[in-house]
């Protein structure tokens, strides 16, 4: 096909798609949010913390920790929620620890919860890594498989029990990974005694940073009434100056709901009203969703506000639930990508959830940093690597107009045994709660369904075809793509990806100390992927590792100046590529992060352009004025942001 071809494909089907036709998961997963109908109660701060340091990690399980008060079972600890457990004590057996923690908190529900029967009282976990098992007040109500994604129960039956006793609600969480866990990982134990003590075991995998456990994201409760708007789907689109928002809500709770829909500008006003569970709504004059920097008025957000009202017989019920909604289109051809038809280069980082102490717990001032600097740097887009970020950065990325491709954890899968069925079958349920959360930023326009898998074994065909078809499925509106490392000439998921993106690290991995080898071997590797696939590329990772502070002149590896000239040969490159094929470049990595310990890590990953603390290294301020540059040749910016008078 074509490009225009594809393109106007591309925009058909999104006006008849529907999301969730192929997804395996039967509940929606909306963020909570307040409203006249909706409460929430976040439960984080300090929760009483226990590692099960038993042989085989299941004394909790066998003597049923959950039945009473986590302190009655033994020593416990304050934990902070959310956080990484593993850098909050001074123990390095709790730093690396592998296996279940449990962690325990009692909970004051509001009496007017209980009384009513008529609201449902929802438990909440924005993410725990990487199993959990819940109980409230020793029942146990749910368990999950994975960490960076939601997962919540209803428990109003539970509380209501007897509303004489706090509400006591505790989480097992296990980080082990297996050959089918997303990421993988195996279990080895060692048995000789000569080397090493009883029970000694390691976790190993195949990504390269820390491991982090515990409770990430927020806990809480929320409430809705027991008819309820359980998930709503928007795809938009424009013509001309109308914007149109195709929507689709499900109801939960009631047979005959009545719906209006009614869609507010960031005015106040009212642009556009619908009634029933599907419909569209046609926006006059409509102001669409741009990236930063491409946009004098970036991110720019709607409400769509939902209304339902039911009835049982007995009693009423009315839900109120807002969501965002940006208005725009993605469409890729064989060289551009495009948002609201106009050509896009994404000039970005890459990042990880990371940082001192807490982890990969979620940390506000650490996100609106992170915004800030992302901003300065002049970057309109990073990856989620290796897995999906908390939903309030995402809602961050929508408001600011920072463009995401949004990746699931499907990271370090080497191993052939992780092409198997059950890897498989987890990976697309992995997907599906995915796309079922994020599938309404506006931000998000790609989903990565892994990074650098071994592509080239025999399985990886049937297996990145199954995932990818099954992702488009899902969700007809995005490109998909997998990061790859592998050799162009036999990467067998290529062929079905929408936009290839390569990382590659010359000079460092390969042919360490030859700055002079990027230029010819970057080329290559360019006209190597495009002239078999046709498709357009993204340098999805490139960089070197520098120590902050050292210097050397000739530069050497890990110094400040080997990281510069690293990074501006490959520059060089792409400055001839982007006039063909090549749609984006993000930098291997935003800051410093922590790795396991290793002979090739110097306390962590150095390759950042900040450090670990946010403070920028040489390499920032060359990132920086190339990204001001690229806004100003490719963007549409208002005076008042050109680079050098913003500075
Ligand atoms: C990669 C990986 C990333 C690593 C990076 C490195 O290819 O995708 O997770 O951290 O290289 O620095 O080695």
């Amino acid at each position: 096909m074509d490009p225009p071809e594809r393109l106007g494909m591309f925009r058909v089907v999104c006006l008849l798609a529907v999301f969730d036709a192929v997804c395996l998961l039967d509940t929606g997963m909306l963020f909570p949010r307040e409203s006249s109908s909706r409460e929430v109660k976040e439960l984080n701060g300090l929760w009483d913390f226990r590692a099960d340091q038993s042989p085989n990690r299941n004394q909790g399980f066998d003597r049923a920790w959950y039945k009473s008060r986590l302190a009655e079972t033994g020593p416990v600890i304050d934990m902070p929620v959310p956080a990484s457990y593993n850098d909050i004590t001074q123990d390095p057996a709790l730093r690396d620890f592998i296996g279940w923690v449990w962690y325990e908190r009692e909970v004051v529900v509001p009496a007017r919860w209980v009384a009513d029967g008529g609201t449902r009282v929802v438990l909440r976990v924005g993410s725990a890594h990487y199993y959990s098992v819940v109980w409230v007040n020793g029942v146990k109500v749910t368990e999950h498989d994975g960490g960076h994604l939601p997962f919540e129960v209803e428990i109003g039956s539970l509380i209501r029990k007897d509303p004489t006793v706090p509400c006591r609600i505790t989480i097992a969480v296990n980080n082990t990974l297996t050959l089918e866990t997303l990421p993988p990982g195996t279990i080895q134990h060692m048995d000789d005694r000569t080397k090493y003590p009883e029970g000694f075991f390691v976790q190993n995998f195949n990504f390269d940073f820390f491991n982090y456990a515990g409770i990430h994201r927020p806990v809480l409760l929320y409430t809705t009434p027991k008819a309820y708007v359980d998930d709503i789907t928007v795809v938009t689109d424009f013509l001309d100056n109308t914007g149109l928002v195709k929507y689709n809500v499900s109801v939960q709770g009631a047979a005959n709901a009545t719906l209006s829909v009614t869609l507010i500008d960031k005015d106040g006003r009212c642009v556009a009203t619908s009634n029933g569970p599907a419909g569209v709504l046609k926006v006059v004059d409509v102001k669409l969703w741009w990236p930063y920097l491409m946009h004098e008025n970036p991110g720019y957000l709607y409400s769509m506000e939902v209304r339902l009202t039911a009835a049982d017989g007995k009693s009423t019920f009315e839900d109120v639930y807002s969501l965002p909604v940006g208005i725009r289109t993605v469409s890729v051809t064989s060289t551009q990508f495009l948002i609201n038809n106009k050509p896009f280069y994404f000039h970005g980082v890459n990042k990880h959830e990371d940082s001192d102490i807490r982890g990969k717990g979620l940390d506000w001032p650490l996100i609106v940093k992170d915004f800030n600097l992302m901003k300065w740097l002049g970057a309109n887009s990073f990856r989620t690597s290796h897995y999906p970020y908390a939903e309030e950065i995402l809602q961050m990325c929508d408001r600011h107009g920072i463009v995401v491709i949004d990746e699931c954890p499907g990271v370090g899968i080497k191993d052939i045994r992780s092409f198997g069925k059950a890897s498989l079958t987890h990976h697309l349920v992995v997907m599906d709660e995915l796309v079922r959360r994020d599938k309404n930023h506006p931000s998000v326009v790609m989903w990565s369904v892994a990074n650098e898998p071994a592509a080239e074994m025999p399985p990886a065909e049937f297996y990145f075809k199954t995932l990818i078809q099954h992702t488009k499925a899902l969700d007809p509106t995005r490109p998909v793509t997998y990061i790859t490392a592998s050799n162009y000439a036999r990467d067998k998921g290529a062929p079905y990806v929408d936009v290839i993106c390569v990382n590659s690290y010359f000079s460092w991995y390969h042919d360490p100390g030859h700055l002079e080898v990027i230029p010819i071997q970057l080329n290559t590797q360019f006209e190597n992927w495009y002239g078999k696939y046709q498709k357009p590329i993204i340098q999805s990772e490139y960089g070197a590792d520098a120590v902050p502070g050292l210097h050397s002149d000739p530069p050497v590896m890990f110094t400040e100046e080997y990281q510069k000239v690293v990074l501006q040969s490959y520059h060089n490159v792409f400055d001839q590529k982007r006039k063909q094929y090549v749609i984006g470049e993000l930098i291997w990595n935003f800051a410093d992060f922590m790795t396991v310990q290793g002979i090739t890590r110097v306390v962590g990953n150095k390759k950042g352009v900040f450090t670990r603390q946010r403070q920028p290294k040489a390499a920032a301020f060359i990132l920086r004025e190339r990204y001001w540059r690229l806004a100003n040749e490719t963007g549409i910016l208002p005076p008042w942001t050109k680079y050098p008078c913003s500075l």
